[in-house]
């Protein structure tokens, strides 16, 4: 899963950034990117690996990506850099001080976002011309795509973001474009350290997905030893660190559901969307195993640590054989059968 970072100039990008991935600030460059990948936290997958004891346990990873270009809007190459992101994390200031003024979470948001949809329009727009030219030269006709790309432009020029219309952009006409509007969008307050509320702002809280950080507080809290942490979290009533917040309302936002595997030497959770089925579970980790599927042995997680083994689970009749179909569970114990 990767995950882009953006906000306006001082929104508090970096210290987000630094919070979630707990890095420290190294004199950030002027345009320089950021990428760094953390875990994804799983209490089930460290019950597993006690059971399973194998050399190795792999959480499954999110990628944070902080574009550099942040500070120039109107450069288009901020929006293809974050365009392969599974989903946006757009950072608001809700601070005030330090020669701040008061924050304005709503006209904030709203000016990114037309950001998003400007940059959408222009691809559109180019794209269009593309098409044009080509039909002057008797090539191919693009009926479909047209007809879908005027039905974006549409909702684009009425300002709409086209992540509104999950059903136009998942076409497959339209699969290759990448629309920034069209991206999953995580809300991100950064508040001051005194303040953990969301602020009730209509228009923006009740139509997309928001949460609260106090991003310099958890970068400060990311830099602390584990005791140090422990205090500090007491002190400031703070149930999880924002790192594993984050990243669990990110895997709810993109409809993330995890299933794990183990061989001897090593217990792993993977991350597929929620619908996915076992021939395309199994492509996630080679597509050998999608090619040469010929079974899937899965056990419910729950039903396993129940049985306290596998042998044990196999005795109680909880290991089942699923074929390509089988709908992947959450927390699914899964052993594909393949032979290329
Ligand atoms: N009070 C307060 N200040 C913050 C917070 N987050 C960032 N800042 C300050 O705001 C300024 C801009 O933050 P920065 O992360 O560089 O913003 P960016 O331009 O979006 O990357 C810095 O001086 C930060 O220390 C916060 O949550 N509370
Ligand atoms: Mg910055």
């Amino acid at each position: 899963m990767k995950l882009g970072i953006i906000g306006l100039p001082s929104a508090g990008k970096s210290t987000v950034f630094e919070a979630l991935t707990q890095t420290i600030s190294m004199a950030e460059k002027k345009g320089e990117n950021r990428i760094n990948t953390m875990q994804v936290p799983d209490e089930r997958l460290a019950a597993l690996s006690n059971m399973f004891e194998p050399k190795k346990t792999i959480f499954a990873r999110v990628e944070y990506f902080l574009p550099g270009m942040m500070g120039s809007l109107k450069d288009q190459k901020i929006w293809t850099q974050v365009r392969d992101c599974h989903a946006l994390i757009h950072v608001i200031r809700n601070f005030s001080g330090y020669g701040f003024d008061e924050p304005m979470p709503l006209d904030d948001f709203n000016a990114l976002d037309q950001e998003l949809i400007l940059a959408d329009l222009m691809v559109i727009e180019k794209r269009m011309e593309r098409i044009e030219q080509d039909r002057q030269r008797g090539k191919k006709e693009y009926a479909e795509e047209l007809a879908l790309l005027n039905q974006c432009l549409k909702h684009l020029e009425n300002e709409m973001p086209l992540r509104k219309f999950p059903e136009l952009t998942e076409a497959p006409a339209l699969k290759g474009y990448g629309f920034v509007s069209a991206q999953p969008v995580l809300v991100l307050f950064n508040n001051d350290d005194e303040d953990d509320r969301l602020p009730v702002i209509e228009n923006l809280t009740n139509k997309e997905d928001c949460m609260v950080i106090r991003g310099k507080l958890e970068q400060e809290l990311a830099q602390m030893s584990a005791e140090e942490a422990e205090d500090f979290l007491t002190e400031f009533k703070i149930s999880a660190s924002a790192t594993d917040r984050v990243i669990q309302r990110s895997c709810e936002l993109l409809g993330l559901i995890s299933f794990f595997t183990f061989v001897k030497k090593e217990v792993k959770a993977w991350n597929v969307k929620q619908g996915t089925v076992a021939v395309d579970a199994a492509d996630v980790i080679h597509s050998d195993m999608k090619r040469g599927f010929i079974r899937a042995e899965v056990i419910a997680y729950n039903d396993l640590i129940e049985a306290g083994s596998y042998q044990e689970a196999r005795k109680k009749g909880t290991v089942r054989l699923e074929g390509k179909n089988y709908t992947v569970q959450d927390g699914d114990v899964i052993t594909f059968r393949f032979n290329v």
